[in-house]
């Protein structure tokens, strides 16, 4: 009898497990209302801002930088190609709303994760690709050289950005005096600085050592060592679409994961013979994955391959600019950098 009652409950809890799975593979089969829209379009909309190393045109108008590259690999992870990404610059005043109203399925912009952004306006993150803080960029010739030298100056910043409050936090901390100038363009909010219209702009550091390299006499400027803030740089998408965002979280850890195990574009095909079953199943050797994800079962593979691990896009992307890893580096290398496990 207590064998009987024990078959009943397993062949009870085998069916609804099986009632599970196809429950959870009908979920699976449905695309989300964004990849929907993608997939009938063939693009995927992206906002991105102007900083070189992070997004900028290139000679030829093909967009560069760490977060261009997520933007084909996202589109490679949809559609098999890096191609099928349209990159558009909108000011960070706008970009937002732009997400908020469908005008972009995605922001590669350098955009902080916050709680107000996430519980307030509704938006949703991907995992951080560049912990970034704030920073402040002066002429040589105010004679400053820390932050807290600045009482009485006359600091610009970017409407809609995260700086606008992280600078009067500090000196309201500080209890010092500064006198704010927003503005939203960013060819004014350079000029100004070169103007001297402001002593000082503030921005994400990333956002600082870009613009500073494109400043007619950038020698002339420096950077304050102070960091203002904590700038965790994430994929931003509009909330209510989870299976958007889980493809977006995916492929960011993808790249993450890679750089773990050793995978670059070079030697992603000898790892196709790897006999580590969590391998197998990150590359698509077995197909489980990428059925569970509702992509092809290849995309990681696609995407090591196409834009390469986590690293090769900093190195290739950002060490010319002379940027060390830092916070960037692997969790293993005493960095920041952790992708949830692939199984
Ligand atoms: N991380 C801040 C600032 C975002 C931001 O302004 N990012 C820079 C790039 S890192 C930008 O878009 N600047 C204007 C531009 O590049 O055109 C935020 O989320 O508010």
């Amino acid at each position: 009898m207590r064998f009987k009652g024990y078959l009943g409950g397993f062949l009870k809890s085998a069916i609804a497990g099986t009632l599970l799975t196809s429950l959870a593979l009908s979920n699976v089969a449905q695309a989300g209302p964004t990849l929907d829209k993608i997939t009938q379009r063939g693009s995927i909309k992206v906002g991105v801002g102007t900083t070189p190393g992070f997004f900028a045109p290139d000679s030829s108008g093909k967009w560069q930088g760490l977060f261009a590259d997520y933007g084909r690999a996202l589109s490679i992870a949809v559609f098999g190609t890096p191609d099928k990404a349209e990159f558009t610059n909108s000011s960070p005043q706008q970009r937002l709303p732009a997400l908020q109203s469908g005008e972009f399925d995605i922001l590669l912009s350098g955009v902080t994760v916050t709680i107000t952004r996430a519980l307030k306006l509704g938006f949703h993150f991907g995992p951080t690709v560049f912990y970034d803080g704030q920073g402040i960029l002066v002429r040589k010739d105010l004679g400053v050289t820390t932050a807290a030298e600045l009482d009485g100056a006359t600091i610009g910043a970017q409407s809609g950005t995260t700086g606008e409050l992280n600078v009067a936090d500090f000196f309201r901390k500080t209890g010092k005096k500064f006198t704010p100038v927003t503005i939203e363009d960013t060819g004014q909010f350079i000029a100004a600085l070169e103007s001297g219209r402001v002593d000082a702009i503030t921005q994400d550091s990333s956002d600082l050592v870009g613009k500073r390299t494109q400043l007619k006499k950038p020698d002339e400027y420096i950077i304050l060592p102070e960091r203002l803030s904590k700038e965790p740089l994430a994929p931003a998408v509009a909330g209510g679409d989870d299976r958007w965002l889980e493809i977006v979280n995916w492929t960011v850890n993808a790249t993450i994961q890679a750089e773990e195990w050793g995978i670059t574009s070079q030697n992603v095909d000898e790892f196709l013979k790897s006999e580590d079953p969590a391998i197998q199943r990150f590359l698509g050797v077995d197909p489980a994955l990428g059925e569970a994800i509702g992509l092809d079962p290849k995309w990681a593979y696609n995407i090591i391959k196409t834009v390469g691990n986590y690293g090769e896009i900093f190195d290739r992307n950002l060490k010319p600019l002379g940027w060390d890893r830092g916070y960037n580096r692997l969790w293993t290398d005493g960095g920041l950098l952790y992708s949830p496990p692939f199984r």
